[in-house]
């Protein structure tokens, strides 16, 4: 497949975008070569500007769980454009989205819409400051909770793509409020707790990590987290970003049946649209302003073009309860099929997955957390990346995020992306 018109558009943007992107790992930095330009995209399918088809395994990193140009959502989107796009006043419509997440959402009693995925995981961290009235939190190593500054030490995804877990500008004294906990290890998060004792305002967590490939929680993790916060006075902040709305209606918090005092949202629940949310039991969620101390706000919050995206995303996920199985159905196809033919050519490798998310690892340990993430050797994911490129399906250009399976696919999909999966690692 040729990217020539691609390659010239890069060109151009790189003269008036910095490194031509508007978020780093778009860049194909970490893969080498230059990043493909959409045009437009439908289904499981991305259209690019060479004439391209590409089967997407991106989803525009996470939202796209039904597929590109999600005909109730368009149609939700194009009705409420002709009634005008912002307003910065109340609608029915934020009371109806919020209503519905309540509803579907376990333990959560209140929620508030922001723009993206990061301010909601800043606004919660800020929430859960000012309700314990302690500064420090504690994150995982590799997990991505958006790039604000607190957050952006040993961060996955992006940051870590590029090698630049902790960035400058970051602050020294904004740094050392944040502690590093390794992710899936229970005795690591304890031992950071009793450092700290009394000082800590919340442990935040991706429940299921997806910015340093997909890591589910091994057994007991979530849990002892929940205990190790209630007996602590610490509150428990799910960032499922990710997950959200995508591993079950209720996402983590349902299929792991742990309670958070926090949850963060963002992609799914914006259809594609750009909206964030985090939400919490009433008691936390008062906390805020204009109701508490807590000031919080935003001038697109709720706007009503990505409120009506939402509403008609969550609506459909809400009503057919079948998706989720569909979904976790495709992508255990998906993985049984890859693991077949990179054994078959000799390939070592880990396959990571849980409901619609997975990874391919090459590296033959268990991938449990970042060091075990880091492992994995990028010379063969780049020839990986760069073989599927040239068969037309298209995966995150770094070996640190996930893949996300949309309800779009078929079964014929999959079977050809496993048959170029076949044909590529033949080469490796
Ligand atoms: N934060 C995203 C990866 N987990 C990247 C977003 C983007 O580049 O669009």
């Amino acid at each position: 497949m040729l990217y020539k018109r691609s390659s010239q558009l890069f060109a151009e943007a790189e003269q008036v975008i910095p490194g031509g992107v508007n978020s780093p790992v778009r860049a194909f930095k970490a893969v080498g070569g230059t990043p493909i330009f959409v045009k437009s995209a439908k289904g499981a399918y991305l259209y690019d500007e060479d004439g391209n088809r590409l089967i997407d395994y991106i989803n525009s990193w996470g939202p796209m769980i039904l597929g590109h140009a999600f005909e109730p959502v368009v149609n939700a989107v194009i009705e409420k454009a002709k009634l005008g796009t912002s307003f910065g006043m109340p609608t029915e419509l934020e009371t109806q989205i919020a209503a519905l997440a309540v509803a579907m959402v376990p333990n959560i009693d209140k929620i508030r819409f922001v723009n993206s995925g990061t301010e909601a995981c800043m606004s919660a961290i800020r929430l859960a400051r000012g309700f314990t009235k302690r500064d420090k939190i504690i994150k995982f190593a590799g997990c991505y909770h958006g790039h604000s500054d607190s957050f952006l030490i040993q961060a996955g995804s992006g940051a870590i793509t590029f090698g630049s877990p902790n960035s400058p500008g970051v602050t020294a004294g904004t740094a050392k409020d944040t502690l590093l906990a390794t992710y899936n290890d229970l005795e690591n998060v304890k031992a950071v707790i009793e450092a700290n004792k009394n000082e800590i305002a919340a442990i935040i967590v991706e429940p299921v990590a997806g910015n340093m490939g997909c890591i589910p929680p091994v057994n007991g993790f979530l849990e002892g987290l929940r205990t190790l916060c209630t007996e602590n006075g610490i509150l428990l902040i799910f960032d499922e970003v990710m997950t959200g709305f995508r591993l079950a209606k209720g996402g983590v918090q349902e299929l792991f049946d742990v309670d958070a005092d926090i949850v963060c949202f963002g992609k799914v629940i914006g259809g594609g649209l750009p909206v964030g949310a985090f939400a919490a039991r009433a008691e936390i969620m008062n906390y805020l302003a204009p109701l508490g101390p807590v000031y919080q706000a935003g001038t697109l919050s709720g706007n009503p073009l990505a409120m009506a995206a939402g509403l008609a995303m969550l609506q459909t996920l809400n009503e057919d309860a079948t998706i989720f199985q569909r979904l976790e159905d495709k992508t255990a196809y998906l993985a049984a099929g890859i693991d077949k033919v990179l054994k078959a050519n000799k390939v070592v490798f880990t396959i990571n997955t849980i409901g619609s998310m997975i990874s391919v690892h090459f590296d033959a340990n268990p991938v449990v957390n970042f060091k075990s993430a880091a492992n994995g050797d990028n010379e063969t994911f780049k020839k990986f990346f760069h073989g599927l490129l040239q068969e037309g399906i298209y995966i995150a250009p770094s070996a640190y995020e996930t893949w996300f399976i949309t309800d779009a696919l078929t079964y014929e999909d999959l079977d050809f992306t496993i048959q170029a999966i076949d044909k590529v690692s033949k080469t490796f």
